[in-house]
């Protein structure tokens, strides 16, 4: 990533980022720490990113950009669910191997997240090359008394942690609800607590399975997370990061987890991407109402007209896409393409302290935008401004101009 401060732009300050746990902004300056420590859940990679998927994680990349503005160094790992569910039952409907299936979308989705200018994470972790992790996990989570067998399935007693539900900050009713929709099993009999969760489901006809201590069976998705998050950031880690329908039960169950294992705090804010719809619904991979980045990209569309396009909505709106969405920032990217190729414009520094303010400020992306759109109309005899706004476009927003 190109640096303001080596060209002697300075550099940014500290963000200040909504925590969904405790309900407020929450400074994320990492209390005189070195790199900042962030964990993003990762896809499950059973069809390809939608521009859902692309908005968190843009989030996100919004987040690394201004970490790495301030000067500070990011430690950032991401998950992929390589072996879940939906994945399996998307193998078998289709008859591809879920191995193949999983490597197939995996590779689409990076290829999508560069083509968007999404920075790559540090660590990126399967959840198979994982295993050891969870199996390890389990073992000090039996020791701390929170783990029972309901058959030959292993379970996380939720409320070895007393401050289970801070993080989703929901009552018991909504919880039992919510888990239900979202791949829970409220109602399995021989359950101590509706809510507690799966860590170790044993093997299942004709599904992959592994060989451990706990049995042969393969980790359920919450432990996923806290191993692979713990193993790669350890406890107490700046921000775990996902869209807002992980909030729970993904979430409060992995944050729990890693807490009664460790005796630790898991994170310390919970950062949450609103909702992308399409047709009236939540875009999701289950419904089909998909819009696919790698769809518009083979139509010739320019990714950093879908970039702009997302950074027009604030990360945590819940908002609906239309095709007109994509229209207006080509144009917003015309213009801003013309202003940056011109011989002189107005001065860089104040848009450039807009574009910090606005992305501090809770990561306020279409503020950002409309500081660029106020420069690029203006004229100016700055020969330096058009090459240095060029710079914190692509630094700042990760817009290619
Ligand atoms: N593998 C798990 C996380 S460990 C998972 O949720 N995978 S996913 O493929 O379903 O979603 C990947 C990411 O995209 C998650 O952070 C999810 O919250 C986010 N996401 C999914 N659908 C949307 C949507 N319509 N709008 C915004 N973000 C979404
Ligand atoms: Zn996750």
């Amino acid at each position: 990533m190109p640096s303001l401060a080596s060209e002697g732009l300075g550099t940014g300050p500290a963000p200040v980022v909504h925590d969904t746990a405790s309900g407020a902004p929450r400074p994320l300056d990492g209390e005189g720490e070195g790199d900042a420590r962030l964990y993003v859940c990762g896809i499950t990679p059973y069809d390809a990113t939608h521009l859902g998927h692309a908005a968190t994680y843009l989030t996100f990349d919004l987040l690394q950009r201004t970490w790495l503005d301030q000067g500070r160094g990011v430690s950032y790992t991401q998950n992929v669910t390589d072996v879940d569910d939906p994945l399996l039952e998307r193998a078998a409907a289709t008859g591809i191997d879920w191995v193949e299936l999983a490597e197939r979308e995996t590779q689409l989705f990076r290829e999508d997240m560069t083509a968007l200018r999404i920075l790559a994470p540090e660590n990126y972790i399967g959840a198979v090359e994982s295993i050891d992790l969870v199996v390890d996990l389990v073992g000090r989570l039996e020791k701390a008394g929170a783990v029972y067998a309901v058959d030959d399935d292993l379970y996380f007693a939720v409320h070895a942690d007393p401050d289970f539900g801070s993080v989703s900050g929901w009552d018991a009713q909504t919880m039992a609800r919510i888990f239900g929709e979202r791949g829970g099993d409220p109602e399995r009999a021989g359950k101590r607590d509706p809510l507690d969760c799966l860590l170790w489901q044993a093997e299942r006809p004709g599904e992959p399975a592994w060989d451990s201590r706990l049995g042969r069976g393969r980790p359920g998705w919450h432990v996923e997370c806290a191993a692979i998050a713990l193993a790669h950031l350890g406890t107490d880690f700046d921000v775990q990061g996902g869209g807002s329908d992980l909030v729970f039960p993904h979430h409060e169950m992995s944050a729990s987890e890693a807490t009664v294992a460790t005796g630790e705090r898991f994170a310390r804010s919970y950062v949450h991407a609103g909702m992308v719809g399409f047709e009236g619904e939540k875009m999701s991979k289950s419904k089909g109402n998909l819009v696919l980045v790698s769809a518009l990209r083979g139509e010739g569309r320019d990714p950093m007209a879908i970039r702009l396009a997302l950074l027009a909505h604030h990360y945590r709106s819940d908002w609906e896409w239309f095709d007109a969405e994509l229209t207006s920032a080509e144009a917003r990217l015309a213009t801003w393409r013309e202003a940056v190729s011109r011989g002189s414009a107005a001065p860089a520094a104040p848009v450039v302290a807009a574009l910090r303010a606005a992305l501090a400020d809770d990561l306020d992306a279409p503020a950002a935008l409309a500081a660029v759109d106020a420069w690029a109309t203006q004229p100016g005899d700055d020969t330096a401004a058009p090459g240095q706004v060029r710079l914190a476009v692509d630094a700042l927003l990760g817009v290619a101009l």
